[in-house]
């Protein structure tokens, strides 16, 4: 039996990229494990990769091209060929753009895979086509636009800092799910007299890991770190030597902001109470070297650029930066590594063509005109499930009008509505070159097994549509290979030759960051930047959620859960059989006041929609907010919607980024017919 060990590497959107090694057996993936040499994952995959073979060879695969013979939304196909597929989208998008304009024409993607050639070979083909731009900001943009607010382009410290941290706060993220190695490190570094501390909305099994547990009220982190600045000034905790040499602000922040910030106050908007605001501001200014690492969680709010500005004030005020170990951790960026304009192709726009953000997707589909989105194209991305306002993106995916294509490895909520489907290989099935966000590790990687069925991949796909259109560039005439070699081929000083041949020989290998001693901060005035004149804001403040507006009594949560990456993996039965679909947890006086029981079926409503879900009384969750986790497939859930018919289009203060936590409702028993809010 031919069976051999091949290196490939983990292509989901998390920040650990971990680097596998995959068992082939005659042409199929057996087994996978985490590479024992990659220096992130070291041997450790989570569980939902642990099983990666049975994704790639589930019998929930898509096979072959799908043409829909039901109405919109059934799921009623029939299959195609590869060859009629092709030429019916391209005839319908010549029909499309000769009597709308390119524009008519929107693709839609995200992060089914972070390969930097897969994820990104649709990009010059709709610049060829003139089709409209997606602004791709549902994750966590707000982050970054914080994090420049104050910081600029200075790059991030090496994560493995935590290490040599007395004091870690794990703030807005939920480690044990969604960075697993984040979490070992941090455990590591409480095993070396570290204390853990952390921040969240509810008890999250990260919370399980800490000495001590924070809640604070959605989207009132930025009212926590302001009071503990308060604090921290008023009992002099701050080292003024690195203020005066590394700070610009500080004083008109006390002068202007921080007399109004005391704990009682900030207690109100956050949830907090004085003494704990007081304590953990003792705590952070006394460490050593307090080390915080800040997920995205808390940046999806009306206010999360400001939350992300604010808590990164902290670690200037008491000097963290000087001590290894301390400061503050958002992701990383390795933008200078690969020249991306190589895949991405902006120079075949002839002219820029309108942007439309993927948050805003059921309006773009409902309300758009001038032209209107006649064509959707959909791949590695599930906006049925995962964007917000579900009930606005159905309306417009249910359009009889709308010729939408759905480039998929299963049968998504998304691809039911589609008029022709594709069907996409898995990771392990075509190469790419991969970089992650939560360190500075890199990996190329060739496909381990043959297509399954008759799938291609992402890039395969729009080089048979460019010669479809009859277009006759070379470009599109590549492989993935020769775009991969094409991002490598680069001179940077992030990397050298010989790190460049152990990349391409498939090692996984550790980038050299451009960190300047010289030149720590990488901002306007060469200072950390408390004050910005740049923003609108020029200093960090109290900003409202949108919840706290919308006038309806609970905060929701739509969390992620440890069995699941978004809606992916659903189709893992082993996987999903270990959560209970659509669980609403919610604390036993919120229940009370409610006349709710434990397990009944109640709806969650708000005026974009009303959920069905089963309750769960617990004490994970403060009283005020309600908790669900996982974006679960509409298949197996008890009502019509999932939990984005409760979030909403609006977006966040800086990177116009998704709102998805900043959600108000009120919940009610499901024997209710006719109640409307
Ligand atoms: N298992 C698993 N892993 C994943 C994912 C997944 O769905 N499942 N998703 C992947 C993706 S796309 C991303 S972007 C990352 C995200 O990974 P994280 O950065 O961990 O972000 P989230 O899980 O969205 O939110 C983190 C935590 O923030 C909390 N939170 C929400 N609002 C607030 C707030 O206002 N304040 C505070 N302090 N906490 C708050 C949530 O309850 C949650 O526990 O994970 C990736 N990895
Ligand atoms: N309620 C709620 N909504 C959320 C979130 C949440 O926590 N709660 N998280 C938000 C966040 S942070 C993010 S980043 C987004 C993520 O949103 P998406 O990026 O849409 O993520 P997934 O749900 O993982 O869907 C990815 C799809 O890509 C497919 N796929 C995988 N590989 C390939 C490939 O190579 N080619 C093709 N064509 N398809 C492929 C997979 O089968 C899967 O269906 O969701 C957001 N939505
Ligand atoms: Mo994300």
């Amino acid at each position: 039996m031919a069976r051999f060990t091949a290196r490939s590497v983990c292509p989901y959107d998390c920040p650990d990229t971990c680097g596998m090694l995959v068992e082939v057996e005659n042409d199929r993936c057996v087994a996978v494990a985490g590479d024992p040499a990659h220096p992130m994952t070291r041997g450790l995959l989570c569980p939902k990769m642990n099983h990666y073979e049975k994704t790639v060879h589930s019998d929930r695969r898509l096979t072959t091209p799908l043409l829909r013979v039901g109405a919109k939304g059934a799921g009623i196909f029939r299959p195609i060929s590869w060859e009629e597929a092709i030429s019916t989208i391209c005839s319908r998008w010549k029909e499309l753009t000769a009597a709308y304009g390119g524009e008519c024409i929107l693709p839609y993607s995200y992060a089914g895979t972070m390969g930097l050639v897969q994820r990104n070979s649709g990009h010059p083909f709709f610049h060829k086509l003139g089709a409209s731009r997606l602004e791709r900001t549902i994750c966590s943009p707000a982050k970054d636009a914080g994090w420049k607010m104050i910081m600029g382009e200075t790059p991030a410290i090496d994560p493995g800092e935590i290490a040599h941290s007395d004091l870690v706060i794990l703030w807005g993220i939920n480690a044990a799910a969604t960075s697993i190695h984040a979490m070992r490190d941090a455990k590591d570094a409480r095993r070396r007299g570290a204390r853990i501390v952390v921040i969240d909305t509810y008890q999250t099994p990260t919370a399980k890991a800490a000495d001590e547990v924070f809640l604070v009220k959605p989207g009132g982190d930025g009212a926590l770190a302001l009071g503990m600045m308060h604090v921290m000034v008023r009992e002099s905790l701050i080292d003024e030597g690195f203020i005066a040499a590394n700070v610009q602000g500080f004083e008109q922040l006390c002068r202007d902001i921080l007399p109004d910030c005391t704990p009682e106050k900030m207690a109100v908007a956050c949830g907090v109470s004085p003494e704990n605001i007081e304590r953990l501001a003792r705590e952070y200014a006394h460490a050593k070297a307090p080390f915080i690492r800040l997920g995205s969680g808390l940046t999806r709010y009306a206010n999360g650029a400001m939350t992300v500005r604010t808590i990164s004030c902290l670690p200037a005020l008491v000097g963290a930066w000087q001590r290894r170990g301390g400061g503050i951790f958002c992701g990383t960026s390795t933008g200078g590594a690969f020249p991306l304009s190589r895949v991405v192709r902006e120079d075949f726009l002839e002219h820029p063509t309108r942007l439309v953000s993927m948050n805003q997707l059921g309006s773009a589909l409902t309300t758009l005109d001038e032209p209107p989105v006649m064509s959707l194209y959909v791949y590695h991305s599930n906006p049925a499930a995962i964007a917000p306002d579900q009930n606005a993106v159905i309306q417009g995916l249910e359009r009889e009008d709308l010729f939408t294509v759905v480039h998929e490895r299963f049968m998504t909520d998304t691809a039911r509505y589609a008029d022709i489907v594709l069907p996409a290989t898995s990771s392990l099935e075509h190469p790419d070159l991969y970089r992650s966000y939560g360190g500075y590790h890199a990996q190329r990687c060739s496909a381990a097994i043959p297509p399954v069925g008759a799938s291609k991949s992402n890039w395969e796909v729009f080089s048979i549509l460019a010669e479809g259109m009859g277009w006759d560039q070379p470009f599109f005439r590549q492989s993935a290979d020769d775009l991969i070699d094409q991002l490598l081929d680069y001179d940077t000083s992030w990397r050298d030759a010989a790190l460049t041949r152990r990349l391409s020989d498939g090692e996984p290998v550790l980038l050299n960051p451009p960190l300047d001693p010289q030149r720590p901060w990488q901002t306007r005035s060469g200072r950390i930047e408390i004050l910005n004149e740049q923003e609108a804001e020029s200093l960090p403040r109290l900003l409202a959620t949108h919840a706290e507006q919308d006038g309806l009594p609970l905060r929701l949560q739509p969390a992620t859960t440890p069995y699941a990456l978004n809606s992916s993996f659903y189709e893992q039965d082993d996987l999903r059989l270990r959560q209970e679909p659509m669980v609403l947890m919610m604390s036993r006086s919120d229940a009370e006041q409610r006349g709710l029981a434990d397990g009944e079926q109640v709806i969650a409503c708000n005026e974009r929609g009303q959920v069905t879900f089963t309750l769960k009384i617990t004490d994970r969750v403060p009283s005020g907010t309600v908790v669900t986790e996982g974006v679960w497939w509409r298949e197996f859930i008890p009502g019509e919607r999932g939990v984005n018919a409760l979030t909403s289009q609006r977006l966040t203060d800086g990177g116009r980024g998704s709102t998805l936590y900043d959600v108000a409702v009120d919940v009610r028993k499901s024997d209710c017919p006719n109640w409307r809010i």
